[in-house]
């Protein structure tokens, strides 16, 4: 990672043509780039209109400029943003006019890295701000934005709190050992890590609700060869994604499309019809939807009405080709993926399966593996304080439960993981 002198641009608007483009700067030099840009720099975050020059005075835009003094900017920074005219030309005239005053593209995530190192936010925070602008639905924009509010570092800090107040009276339990602490200081630090290793416990079993709804769902087509299983995935997609036809054994790859069910995204995977296999490619197809039926967050078994379903997992069992008239097994919702006859009754119940599968209820979610990784470490080592023979192992399991906790804010030890955990996200943000 290069310096945090550096002043850095990008834009951070989407790719391709646009009417606007907006250009952020950030940085110690960017009130002075700003003022060679566009001669007189407005007053701090008031919007002004200004001709943009490079240093030959040739016209670049005409551009709204802001000037956004730090500390109290998005970064913490000295920045600035432009809105520019969205043509080609015209960004990479101002980006040529930027660099020759000394500044460089910004890094992926490289603004909300600076956010993050100069307090403007913890990193759950930060990796809201990541989940926001990949948000694709109404469910998982309030889960990210709840996140962005700080409510998740919140818990997090405040377990971090109740930690180190445990620590210091453990602390005091070794070096005053025969002085007249209270008595039952030692019950009261084994009770409240005992409730504290309750309440972390309690929050890591939801299911993994918040991280499938930040990740999206995953959906298995599964059954026996020619029953529908392509055709309904085309229906249930509404569009053609996958080969349909009256020879079992048309689909041999597992084919992915994503659709929305119940505000969830969820991608869809049509699999090869499950059988004993004529040659080693469908074999291979036999194997690969074998494991998407493992792998997934819910399995559609598909069988064909009037046949008797013999699926090893079935949580939502439908009897497709309904209008040849055959029966529909206990318990199967029946459909004709080729009339339309049904697929609405299935809609909803997919949909309500989704809403289930992420519905999060009271206190914001764990939302990353990351995060599960800690609170996992960190339940351990309080386990092991509660279990630990001498004063001084239970005080170092305690210190290792806090430095866990304390990862996943950024409060302590994360110099390793910011590389990382910022490359994922978009340039300009
Ligand atoms: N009558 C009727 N035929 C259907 C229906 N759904 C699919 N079919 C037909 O059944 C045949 C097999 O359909 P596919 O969707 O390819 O079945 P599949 O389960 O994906 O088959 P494999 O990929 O070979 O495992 C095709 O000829 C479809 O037109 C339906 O609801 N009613
Ligand atoms: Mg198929």
């Amino acid at each position: 990672m290069t310096g945090t002198q550096d002043t850095i641009f990008a834009v951070a608007s989407g790719a391709g043509r646009a009417a606007i483009a907006v250009l952020r700067l950030s940085g110690p030099a960017s009130q002075a780039m700003l003022a060679a840009l566009c001669g007189r720099v407005p007053p701090p975050r008031r919007a002004a209109l200004r001709r943009l020059r490079d240093a030959e005075g040739a016209e670049l835009d005409q551009a709204m400029v802001l000037w956004l003094p730090g500390p109290g900017s998005y970064t913490g920074e000295d920045s600035s943003e432009l809105f520019l005219h969205g043509g080609t030309a015209v960004i990479e005239g101002v980006a040529d006019a930027l660099v020759a005053l000394g500044a460089r593209p910004a890094e992926p995530g490289e603004f909300t890295r600076r956010a993050f190192l100069n307090g403007r936010m913890d990193l759950t925070e930060a990796e809201a701000v990541h989940d926001l602008v990949a948000a694709e639905t109404a469910a998982q924009r309030r889960q990210a934005l709840r996140q962005l509010d700080g409510a998740l570092g919140a818990i997090y800090r405040g377990w971090a709190e109740r930690l180190r107040t445990l620590l210091a009276q453990q602390e005091a339990l070794i070096d005053f050992p025969d002085e007249d602490l209270p008595p039952d200081v030692e019950a009261a630090v084994l009770a409240e890590l005992a409730a504290l290793h309750r309440e972390i416990v309690t929050h890591l079993d939801d299911d993994r609700r918040g991280e499938r709804l930040r990740e999206g769902l995953l959906f298995a087509i599964t059954g026996p060869p020619n029953v529908g299983k392509s055709s309904l995935m085309n229906a249930l997609a509404g569009r053609d994604v996958a080969i349909v036809s009256a020879t079992p054994g048309t689909t041999r790859d597992a084919l992915e499309t994503r659709v929305v069910l119940g505000g969830v995204p969820v991608t869809l995977v049509d699999t090869a019809g499950l059988r004993q296999a004529a040659d080693a490619i469908e074999a291979e197809g036999v194997r690969r939807a074998r494991a998407h039926a493992a792998a997934a967050d819910l399995v559609i078994a598909v069988t064909e009405a009037g046949q008797p379903a013999t699926h090893d997992r079935a949580d939502v069992l439908v009897a497709n080709k309904l209008d040849l008239g055959g029966s529909v097994p206990e318990g199967a919702i029946g459909v004709s993926a080729l009339a339309g006859e049904g697929l609405e009754l299935l809609r909803g119940r997919l949909a309500d399966a989704a809403r289930a599968l992420t519905q999060v209820s009271g206190p914001p979610a764990l939302t990353r593996a990351r995060h599960r990784a800690a609170l996992l470490e960190a339940a351990a080592r309080l386990a092991g304080a509660h279990g630990a023979d001498l004063p001084e192992l239970r005080a170092e399991d305690l210190r290792l439960a806090l430095r866990s906790l304390g990862r996943i804010t950024g409060m302590v030890g994360v110099e390793d993981i910011l590389d990382t955990l910022f490359a994922q996200f978009c340039i300009g943000k």
